[in-house]
């Protein structure tokens, strides 16, 4: 089948934020574009570290490519690991000003939509495949209350209002090279990551009934 006919994959990444002057999300994430994974075509965009501006992006992004899976990429710095966020929170609590110098409070991403959404993403069977190729990865309950939240959030409420079309997020760590200076903080490199989002990419495409396995936490 010519790639254009194959259902899209819309996966996203942001622009660098807090002082740093790359983000691991996008570098990630445009290695994939055009690729084919799981009988999807990958198209990757970059939304800026914005809340208002990059749930336009995502919007138009949206109309552009009317996806059938969503996965948005964000950078966490600190974490070890893959990190599958299973849950978005309608919550907007910034602790640093976003790109464009908002810096929102207690704000609902989107007023009167529900306070919680789960990923409808097999997160289980993503996670079990990231694992079996070697990598070390985990299932969040988490993606914070920043502008990844609000991205999740927006996708996961966008996705539930159309008809088959699914949505999750993943939180990767740093880059070794945002490390160096970090004297605490674990990285994970590049092509790591691209192979993990790849095959949780491929995992989300054809796994349709999620594995019941353990991946919760005690606190
Ligand atoms: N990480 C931030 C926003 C952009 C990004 O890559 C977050 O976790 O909210």
């Amino acid at each position: 089948m010519a790639t254009s006919k194959l259902p899209t994959i819309l996966l996203t990444g942001f622009d660098p934020f807090g002082g740093e002057s790359i983000n691991p999300s996008w570098e990630a994430v445009r290695l994939l574009h055009g690729k084919r994974i799981g009988g999807h075509r990958v198209v990757a965009q970059l939304l800026p570290t914005a809340f208002e501006a990059s749930l336009r992006q995502l919007k138009a992004a949206m109309r552009e490519t009317r996806p059938a899976i969503m996965l948005g990429v964000g950078q966490a710095g600190g974490r070890a690991r893959l990190s599958l966020e299973r849950v978005a929170i309608n919550l907007q609590d910034a602790r640093i000003p976003d790109n464009a110098g908002a810096q929102p409070v207690d704000e609902p991403v989107i007023a009167g939509a529900p306070a919680a959404y789960f990923s409808d993403l097999p997160v289980k069977a993503m996670l079990a495949a990231m694992q079996a190729a070697g990598l070390p990865a985990e299932i969040s309950y988490t993606a914070g209350t920043y502008v990844c939240n609000h991205i999740a959030y927006a996708m996961l409420h966008l996705a539930a209002q159309r008809r088959g079309v699914r949505a999750g997020f993943m939180h990767i760590p740093y880059l070794p090279s945002q490390a160096v200076a970090l004297r605490h903080a674990p990285s994970m490199a590049l092509e790591d990551m691209v192979r993990g989002l790849a095959v949780a990419l491929r995992a989300a495409a054809l796994t349709r009934v999620d594995r019941q396995i353990s991946a919760g936490t005690l606190n």
